[in-house]
């Protein structure tokens, strides 16, 4: 039931050769908690959660830090991307720590799905994962959600191998842009992402909104966590604990971070480095805009242009902030760190970036000024026993369509938060415009697939109005909209929408 926030993230022992056996050996004994069991699931990864701690506790573990790795990659050629993408058990070691994962092609840092604008991407999914099924969903893209495209109805069972072919319009909305690939089969996500099994994707091109883009260099960092027994989360950034990430000082670099985690809000920050956005959830703003503290729910992005400062080292960090009003907020924690070294960049003033101005035509211009034809209103709330999350007191039935939509129509959305933790808003297939949070106009200068809704208060709800256009023809189909949180999802958090060509009005 628990939402894990950043204040559950407690500070884990520091290990040092001294320590490093009994904190494995703690781990070994977490591998048999119920908690890790609802994690990890079946009694066979429980075999081998046994077998990955000892034979981490004979091998030598560092705890050094290690320069921040970038994904292998697998690129689209002559408008296709083929890739195999196999689910299975496998061990996972972050830092010194050492866990039973659930893997996409047996790594805990996937690979790269990078294509363009017009592609198809094949992929065989394998699901070699011995009690669950499984599917792959392709998070933010306007593509097709029916038949063998990203259809998130699909079960792929233990054993099975289903063939996905994702076609990326080269005329619809999708544009270039940060997304991400994870399961979505329903009642096993949670699960599933927390044992390790998401990556990124890539569309292409964001060089031609902001030409600047193209010339630095392109880092990702991309967060998830896990839970290894109570409180013990273990925060990654790019399956490596506390990474340093190094650069010229003055040198502008192009990141593009992700939480593709399964339950965590963070709140972060980089000291001592300029951020300056230029993407959310892969859909860009006008102009590169200033930012400090990023707060990031499960499943969003944001692209930035980051700027050293002057020599030295810098900490990424998460900030304290209050998730559940049961829980007292927790300290920030450190996630890594930044390092300012060598000769000094010579580009990279902020005048060069700020000066910067979206090349083409804008979708959220359009969304903007397009007339509302329908208003609905989305209730979340959690059973008594806090065993179900409900959306206008209902649990989620992939035989039952909860909300059906007209093609061409633009809808405005209100997501009403009776919980007392976040919870998120995302829908499938389409981008949607944040106009309203707490009753508090928002001015956004970009789009969004997730967001957060913020929780409940003595004052009232928490509550988030959206714009949302199902005006693309690629979307025609039955997709989902659900909190991001994934456990919640699991546990009822969802609804299943169809656009149709001609659907019944009101
Ligand atoms: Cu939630």
């Amino acid at each position: 039931m628990r939402t894990r926030t950043t204040d559950t993230s407690v500070s884990l022992p520091r290990l040092t050769m001294t320590n490093r056996r009994s904190v494995l050996g703690g781990l070994a004994s977490v591998a048999m908690s119920p908690t890790a069991l609802r994690v990890f699931g079946a009694s066979a990864t429980l075999m081998q959660a046994s077998a990955a701690t000892s034979a981490a506790a004979q091998s030598a573990v560092t705890s050094t830090p290690e320069e921040l790795r970038q994904p292998s990659e697998i690129r689209s050629t002559g408008g296709v991307l083929e890739a195999t993408i196999t689910a299975a058990p496998g061990r996972v070691q972050l830092g010194p720590y050492v866990f039973p994962g659930l893997l996409y092609n047996g790594s805990y840092f996937p690979p790269l799905l990078r294509c363009r604008l017009g592609d198809t991407m094949r992929i065989a999914f394998k699901n070699q994962l011995p009690d669950q099924p499984s599917n792959l969903h392709f998070h933010g893209m306007s593509v097709s959600p029916q038949a063998n495209s990203d259809n998130a109805f699909i079960h792929v069972h233990p054993g099975q191998q289903f063939d996905y072919a994702v076609h990326v319009p080269a005329n619809g909305r999708q544009g270039p842009g940060l997304f991400w690939y994870h399961p979505h089969a329903h009642g096993f996500v949670d699960r599933q992402i927390l044992g390790g099994m998401s990556g990124p994707l890539v569309v292409d091109g964001s060089e031609r909104l902001f030409p600047m883009t193209g010339d630095l260099q392109e880092r990702f960092l991309l967060l998830k966590h896990v839970e290894l027994g109570e409180g013990n989360e273990i925060i990654s950034i790019n399956g490596q604990v506390e990474p340093v990430l190094t650069m010229r000082p003055q040198e502008p670099q192009f990141w593009r971070i992700g939480n593709i985690g399964a339950e965590l809000f963070f709140k972060f920050r980089f000291d001592g480095v300029q951020l300056y956005a230029v993407a959310t959830d892969g859909h860009p703003l006008s102009q590169p805009r200033p930012v400090t503290e990023l707060f990031l729910g499960p499943g969003e992005r944001i692209d930035v242009i980051a700027v050293a400062a002057e020599p030295g080292s810098y900490d990424m960090h998460t900030v304290s902030f209050p998730n559940e009003a049961w829980k007292k907020p927790a300290p920030p924690q450190k996630l890594g760190t930044v390092l300012c070294t060598g000769p000094a960049a010579s580009v990279g003033r902020e005048a060069a970036i700020l000066d910067q101005r979206l090349q083409g035509e804008r979708w959220i211009d359009t969304v903007r000024a397009s007339p509302i034809a329908r208003r609905r209103k989305f209730v979340y709330s959690q059973s008594a026993d806090k065993q179900h999350f409900m959306i206008n007191g209902r649990i989620m039935d992939d035989h039952r369509v909860d909300t059906i939509v007209q093609l061409g129509d633009t809808e405005e959305w209100t997501v009403v938060n009776n919980d007392q933790q976040y919870h998120s808003f995302h829908i499938h297939q389409t981008a949607f415009l944040v106009t309203e949070v707490n009753g508090v106009p928002q001015h956004q200068d970009s789009l969004h697939d997730t967001f957060s809704v913020p929780p409940a208060a003595a004052s009232g709800p928490g509550i988030l109005k959206v714009v949302i256009p199902f005006t693309d023809p690629v979307i025609v189909g039955k997709f989902v909209y659900h909190c991001h949180a994934v456990d919640h999802e699991d546990k009822g958090m969802m609804g299943v929408i169809e656009v149709r060509q001609q659907a019944p009005r009101p």
